[in-house]
């Protein structure tokens, strides 16, 4: 018995250790945001309680009996002081959930609540849910907006790997219990979606990714907006694309909206994936671009390339070249938190402020779409620069 309580202290001295550590912002930066030395949130960092049986009649030899697999794709928001993300905690049993985990000060000390959210089923249970969006909307809901994967159910016989992906839709008044309303209607695949804070001509608007197939957004051509009247019988009946997807550029086969946008005094800041392939597989960058204030449809901005694409340990996970973001919290000062997951792995977060990500997307050179055009884009600046008295 006191080797089974010392073995137990062990697990939990080790895990409060990782659970406390202090982050240290990364010293190389591009003046646009800094990256973080640790990863926010690991499959390491999820209750002990969740995985283990601490009853020494029924784990005499206290085997992790539920093996947790990645935390990943989080959606955020600042509530009652406290930065929450609300994870995608995927076992080893390949099942994703949602689970909330929140920290004093937005860059370490994150920890999970005990219990994951336990999601109400609606009227077709889905197999498996991932990366929710979560918007506070100014009708006062908190809505999470996700994707619900089933097995295909026009599928060959034996084919085991077709599926559908559709946007789920909950909502809460308080990050504790959640009302499931039906299913987003609509003719395509969907996922990706996102809910626009506020009303649009007194609709709800949704960002959108329509596709083709499950994984192929095919025809589907990028960053889609379509007006809903009710969320609670949330169809799309028109849907128009407003970030398309482009022939060489970082998001030729795929993008969608991350997480839903900021306002700010000049546009609507917005952060989105940009999928491209190679011969080493699809890879996922993160980039921005700016919308109207006026018609946050219309793309007023929109710097060449990625923001963040994976580096370092960042490259590496069960779903390698990947970054994928759906979580970001603006505070009061204008700093933002970018909370972006490397690899379908872990979660990491980022800071800049509102005016560096505006001033980036404003007064950054566009994509020209050829390599001369990018050469001209660098010519320029050099010249510029040779104009200016030497600063060094
Ligand atoms: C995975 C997602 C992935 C999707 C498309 C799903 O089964 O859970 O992470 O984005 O397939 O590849
Ligand atoms: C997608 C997303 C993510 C995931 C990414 C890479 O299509 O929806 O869930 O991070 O693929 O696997």
């Amino acid at each position: 018995m006191e080797l089974y309580k010392q073995k137990v202290n062990r697990l939990f001295e080790q895990q409060e250790q990782l659970l406390s550590r202090k982050n240290e912002m990364k010293q190389i930066s591009n003046g646009i945001c800094r990256r973080y030395r640790y990863p926010v949130l690991t499959a390491a960092h999820t209750p002990l309680i969740w995985r283990y049986d601490f009853d020494p009649a029924s784990n005499p030899a206290l085997l992790e009996r539920i093996g947790m697999n990645g935390t990943f794709n989080a959606g955020a928001i600042r509530w009652e002081g406290k930065y929450v993300l609300v994870v995608r905690v995927e076992g080893n049993d390949r099942k994703s959930f949602f689970a909330i985990a929140e920290s004093p000060n937005g860059v370490d000390n994150f920890r999970f609540r005990d219990y994951p959210v336990s999601l109400p089923d609606g009227d077709d249970p889905e197999t498996n849910v991932y990366d929710m969006r979560l918007t506070k909307h100014e009708d006062g809901w908190i809505y999470g907006l996700f994707c619900a994967e089933r097995k295909d159910p026009a599928a060959a016989p034996g084919d085991l790997s077709s599926a559908t992906a559709s946007c789920g839709i909950v909502r809460t008044q308080d990050l504790l219990s959640w009302e499931r309303l039906p299913d987003l209607k609509s003719k395509s695949q969907q996922r990706n979606v996102v809910l626009h804070p506020e009303f649009v001509n007194g609709c709800y608007a949704l960002y959108t990714r329509p596709q083709d197939g499950f994984i192929d957004a095919g025809s589907g051509g990028g960053i889609g907006w379509a007006l809903v009247e009710d969320m609670a019988k949330a169809e799309i009946t028109g849907e128009k694309i407003i970030n398309l997807r482009q022939y060489h550029t970082i998001k030729e086969v795929k993008n969608g909206e991350g997480p839903p946008p900021i306002r700010t005094a000049k546009g609507w800041l917005h952060l989105a994936h940009g999928v491209r392939a190679c011969a080493a597989g699809l890879r996922y960058v993160l980039y921005l671009y700016m919308t109207g204030l006026e018609d946050p449809s219309e793309v007023i901005a929109e710097p060449a390339g990625h923001l963040l694409a994976p580096e370092g340990e960042e490259r590496t996970g069960d779903v390698s070249n990947v970054l994928f973001s759906n979580g970001w919290i603006a505070g009061d000062d204008g700093t933002v938190y970018l909370y972006y997951a490397s690899s379908d792995t872990r979660m990491h977060v980022a800071t800049s402020t509102l005016d560096k990500l505006v001033d980036y997307c404003l007064n950054s050179p566009a994509d020209g779409g050829r390599s001369k055009t990018s050469v001209d884009a660098i010519i320029r600046l050099v010249n510029k620069n040779k104009s200016m008295p030497d600063l060094r």
